[in-house]
């Protein structure tokens, strides 16, 4: 049968025999690469040994994949990532999910490696993270999502807390607050950073909003704002949106994009915004740009995410046509939508290399890899889980497994065994 790991680690030697699965001796020895373990199980024992205790993490998240009725293979994997960054994202701000959901969420992608949960925490339809000196942004902001019903928003103790379970998993949390556009709720709830007041809003067409860009007043909001934000998140991100703005014209898009990652980049943060935003050249130095066009990119997309390494930044690549978990599973799904090229088959989603998206990019200029989850028509965690299950496992293997030798039919495989982990933890899956 062979092991049936997911991600494929890097090297499996197989054993010739099995044995009762019992804790492993762990230690921490230099040598291995970040990350990286080495497992290995025989008549001796089981144990794991990595340079760090994100390596000895990923070694039992191994060891849970491989066991079956209790026992586990003799094997030996020396195993690590490719890429730093292996990333999920969740909106909250279409519809809002509690601390309990995003840990539940956090749990079910550690089992993946993955090692990054970016929250989109503002849009249009709700405003979820209480920001000092600006109640509103959840007295009103908040009070909405997509289709009525109430919404919701974190206090800066509740976030600590999604902070705090991301790193005892070993996943950096990554704040986003997503400006210009996207940002009706935050002007129903201080009219005076839009051009004109707006309404709260619970539909799901979006690109009818923008900050004012010519007022102070928005300058000191992003300033508070990414001033509340740094300080409650000890990872290096700082995410500032900058999609979909078609509200804001090009000249004020332009300014807005040199004043706002400046006064984010004195948060000391590293700013990562989606690739629009690779339209301005006066972008601080490193800022990392995040790719959701397609897999064969058009309209210039895959420009404007060169522009970001051309200013010394990388890339975080979410080919929306494969990995974007909300695309429906097939026609007739309840859940989801189709906009990118859906429906998306668990194929698709496995079907793409990072190197060959965006041209002209070298491994190094690809930080990694981030399957988002856009919640439009998602309203509680099982939702998300179906819809990101098992596609979520594409993004985690093209993240951390090496390039070559990656087939879809072996893939599909260690899928098959991988679900019957899911059953046992309770994760639901779609097809
Ligand atoms: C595009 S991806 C969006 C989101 C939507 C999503 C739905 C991106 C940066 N913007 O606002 O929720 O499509 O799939």
């Amino acid at each position: 049968m062979g092991v049936t790991v997911i991600p494929q680690p890097r090297r499996v030697v197989e054993g010739d025999g099995r044995r009762t699965l019992t804790p492993a001796i762990r230690s921490i020895a230099a040598g291995h690469d970040p990350e990286g373990y080495v497992l290995e199980i025989d008549e001796h024992g089981i144990r794991i040994e990595a340079s760090d205790e994100a390596g000895l993490f990923y070694g039992e998240q191994t060891l849970r994949q491989l066991e079956t009725d209790g026992t586990v293979p003799y094997v030996r994997i020396d195993d690590a990532p490719r890429f730093a960054y292996r990333g999920a994202m969740l909106d909250v701000a279409r519809h809002f999910l509690p601390v309990e959901a995003v840990q539940r969420y956090i749990d079910d992608i550690a089992l993946l490696k993955l090692n990054h949960l970016h929250l989109h925490l503002t849009d249009d339809q709700g405003w979820r993270l209480k920001i000092p000196g600006w109640p509103e942004l959840t007295g009103i902001g908040a009070s909405t999502q997509v289709g009525g019903g109430g919404g919701g928003y974190y206090t800066a103790h509740d976030y600590e807390r999604i902070v705090e379970y991301g790193a005892s998993r070993f996943v950096t949390i990554v704040p986003e607050i997503d400006m210009p556009g996207h940002t009706n709720a935050a002007i129903a709830a201080y009219p005076e950073l839009g051009d004109s007041p707006a309404d709260p809003y619970e539909g799901i067409e979006v690109g009818f909003s923008s900050l004012a860009i010519g007022s102070e007043r928005t300058y000191d909001f992003i300033a508070d704002v990414t001033a509340a934000v740094a300080a409650l998140t000890p990872g290096p991100y700082l995410h500032l949106g900058g999609d979909e703005s078609h509200a804001t014209s090009e000249d004020d898009y332009l300014a807005f994009a040199e004043r706002a990652t400046a006064i984010a980049a004195r948060t000391g943060k590293t700013i990562i915004a989606w690739h629009e935003l690779g339209r301005s050249r006066a972008l601080p130095h490193g800022t990392v740009g995040q790719y959701w066009g397609f897999v064969e990119p058009q309209d210039g997309s895959d420009a404007l995410a060169r522009s970001f390494v051309e200013q010394g930044g990388r890339l975080i690549l979410s080919p929306a046509d494969a990995i974007y978990l909300d695309m429906k599973y097939e026609e007739n799904g309840e859940l989801g939508l189709v906009w990118a090229n859906g429906p998306t088959t668990l194929e698709r989603s496995y079907s793409w290399e990072p190197l060959e998206v965006v041209p002209g990019l070298a491994e190094h200029d690809i930080l990694g890899v981030e399957a988002p989850l856009w919640t439009e028509t998602v309203t509680h965690i099982r939702e998300a889980e179906y819809l990101a299950f098992p596609r979520i496992a594409s993004a985690a293997e093209i993240g951390w497994s090496p390039r070559d030798g990656r087939t879809f039919e072996d893939f599909a495989r260690r899928v098959l065994a991988f679900s019957d982990l899911l059953e046992r933890l309770r994760i639901p899956y779609g097809p």
